[in-house]
């Protein structure tokens, strides 16, 4: 199985590089940033728990993002592997990722970590904001604060993987087109071992 983690900070580009990755390389994408605003769509009472974190750009309680992934391998039992995208977001979701998939006799074969300046995230995000009308990209202030709360207790999730031999930095700057052949190139070189 192909188990790619998609990392990097908020807007560096994991969502729009997974619709490439997954198409290209049949996996199956789970979002946990697409999979909150779903549950909060649907007024759920796991998508209004999580409304009151995102909207302060604050992280959702790690078990509830854990049993959400749980649920979703479970429902995929078939699958060739997975872009989990937006998450591990902590040490702890990294460490409960790991115990999940070895549960299911697999384990995480990447993490690719894209890497892109402050200004450049801001400036996507307020313009996603603009065009999508996402409540957590309309305010500088709730996008600062997500770029607080990567740095502070996501960022760590890097030495997790480094670890483990499996991180990957990619440089997220330039055409979707590029960048995705940079990720292409790092996932063949891992195929081909
Ligand atoms: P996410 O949905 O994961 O949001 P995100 O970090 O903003 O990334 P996203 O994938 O959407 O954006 P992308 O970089 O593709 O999380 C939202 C919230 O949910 C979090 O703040 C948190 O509260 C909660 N949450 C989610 N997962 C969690 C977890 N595991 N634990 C706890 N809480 C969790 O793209 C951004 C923009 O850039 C797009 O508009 C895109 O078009 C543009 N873009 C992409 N590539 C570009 C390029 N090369 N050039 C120019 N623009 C580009």
């Amino acid at each position: 199985m192909l188990n790619i983690v998609l990392f990097g900070p908020p807007g560096a580009g994991k969502g729009t590089q997974s619709d490439n990755l997954i198409q290209k390389y049949n996996l199956v994408h789970l979002s946990t940033g697409d999979i909150l605003r779903g549950e909060l769509k649907s007024e759920t009472r796991l998508g209004l728990e999580a409304k009151n974190y995102m909207s302060k750009g604050e992280l959702v309680p790690d078990e509830v993002v854990i049993g959400m992934i749980d649920k979703k391998l479970d429902e995929n039992a078939n699958a060739t592997g997975f872009i989990f995208d937006g998450f591990p977001r902590t040490t702890k979701q990294a460490e409960a990722l790991d115990e999940l998939l070895s549960k299911k006799n697999t384990s995480i074969s990447a993490m690719l970590a894209l890497e892109v300046d402050r200004e450049e995230l801001i400036k996507r995000l307020m313009l996603r904001g603009k065009e999508s009308g996402r409540a957590d990209d309309q305010d500088v202030s709730i996008i600062s604060n997500r770029i607080k709360v990567y740095e502070t207790e996501t960022a760590p999730v890097i030495g997790y993987y480094e670890s483990q031999g499996k991180y990957h930095a990619v440089d997220g700057l330039g055409s979707i087109e590029d960048i995705s052949n940079r990720l292409y190139a790092v996932i063949d070189t891992l195929l081909d071992k």
